[in-house]
């Protein structure tokens, strides 16, 4: 078996096995450690990156079972301080036995349906593994763990609607989607849980965050990729398809996802628990990203038309790069982000 493991992945990768609880009880035996979830994903694979380097904790990531490997975020390591656990947000079991076995010192809750756009397709999946969990995470520490540290994933969506900019800890919470709903819920959660229980629980309130691990149905990735792909074809003289994309007026406040799990951290190992905005500060429109991407690579474009029909056009060209289509506009859309980190 492990000889056919190297010979179709080229790499020994016995050690990234993925554990049942508990066997990965027993690797935690007599050792502190953390507990990550969605690993696989942009967060938690930086979040494993980082503890790897900065602590000397053994690390336990999260993953759920899926038809199809996708691991390609965490492939990279190869330490054997790593172990990943077949785990599920929306089972209350495994959540349970997971912190009852493995006695984390931390529980860092990354793993989301995260994709805003979605949250309206599958309301009640992203409250089930938004918020429903987070109440089986709270609940499963009081009662096995109370002295684990936990982090819940909140985001500035929760603003929503903003009241004021820029938007700092104390901005009221007004989301705009499920998922929004979902992250504001799970805030009043682990408010209550640490008032109740005395725990250390905190969410942050973490504006947009980027990198070459983002998901690419997500705007930045999807533009980024888009452009790269548009020059590679202009170079080689050969045909391409236009960027199709929603509404270019929103504004977003980037950040680089590998700074936030550092601040992440930094969050969890306060004298007390208290939250935080984390964000850039500034903020810029889809509109001004596109501009921008494709004058990296020499491409000067000018917007034609408006509304639906509006086209960014090549200036050398005349060809469209970029059109409208309204399936990327959503039912109600938060249209200006703009953080105020001054308190992190
Ligand atoms: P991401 O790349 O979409 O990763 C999400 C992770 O959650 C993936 O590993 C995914 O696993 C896992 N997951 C989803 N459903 C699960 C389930 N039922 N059980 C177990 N794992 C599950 O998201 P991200 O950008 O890293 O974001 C990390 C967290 O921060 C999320 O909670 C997100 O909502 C929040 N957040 C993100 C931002 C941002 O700008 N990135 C801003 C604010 C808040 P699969 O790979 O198997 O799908
Ligand atoms: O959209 C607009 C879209 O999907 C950004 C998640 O990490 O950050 C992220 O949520 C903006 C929106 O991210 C397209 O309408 C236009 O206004 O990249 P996004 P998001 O919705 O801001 C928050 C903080 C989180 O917590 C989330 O987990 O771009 N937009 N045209 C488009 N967006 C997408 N995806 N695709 C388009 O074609």
């Amino acid at each position: 078996m492990n000889n056919l493991k190297e010979k179709y992945t080229g790499k020994k990768i016995d050690h990234m096995d993925i554990l049942n609880i508990e066997d990965a009880a027993k690797k935690s035996i007599g050792k502190k450690s953390i507990i990550v979830t969605g690993v696989t994903g942009q967060d938690g694979s930086h979040m494993v990156d980082y503890l790897l380097a900065n602590t000397d904790y053994e690390i336990f990531g999260c993953v759920r079972r899926l038809s199809v490997y996708n691991h390609k975020n965490i492939s990279h390591i190869n330490n054997k301080r790593f172990h990943l656990i077949n785990f599920d947000l929306t089972d209350s079991h495994s959540i349970a036995r997971i912190i009852e076995k493995i006695k984390p010192d931390y529980f860092i809750n990354l793993a989301a349906q995260s994709f805003v756009g979605s949250s309206w397709d599958f309301a009640h999946q992203t409250w089930e593994t938004n918020c429903t969990s987070t109440l089986h995470i709270l609940e499963a520490i009081r009662l096995y763990h109370p002295t684990c540290r936990f982090y819940q994933a909140g985001s500035s969506e929760e603003f929503g609607d903003v009241a004021y900019n820029p938007q700092d800890e104390l901005h009221p919470l007004r989301p705009r989607s499920p998922y929004g709903a979902s992250k504001t819920a799970s805030r009043q959660l682990v408010k209550v849980w640490r008032d109740s229980y005395n725990l250390y629980a905190v969410q942050g309130w973490l504006f947009n965050h980027e990198g070459t691990r983002r998901g690419e149905e997500f705007v930045t990735r999807k533009i980024t990729k888009a452009v790269a792909r548009i020059k590679n074809a202009i170079n080689n003289e050969g045909p391409y398809n236009m960027l199709e994309l929603g509404n270019l007026d929103a504004k977003r406040d980037w950040s680089d996802a590998e700074d936030f799990v550092e601040g992440i951290w930094l969050m969890l190992n306060q004298e007390s628990p208290k939250e935080y905005v984390l964000s850039s500060n500034e903020t810029h429109s889809i509109r001004e990203f596109v501009e921008l991407a494709f004058k990296e690579v020499g491409i000067y474009g000018s917007w034609e038309g408006v509304g639906i029909d509006e086209k960014y056009v090549d200036e050398n060209s005349g060809r469209v790069l970029v059109a409208i289509n309204s399936k990327f506009y959503r039912p109600a859309e938060v249209d200006l982000l703009w953080g105020d980190s001054t308190k992190a």
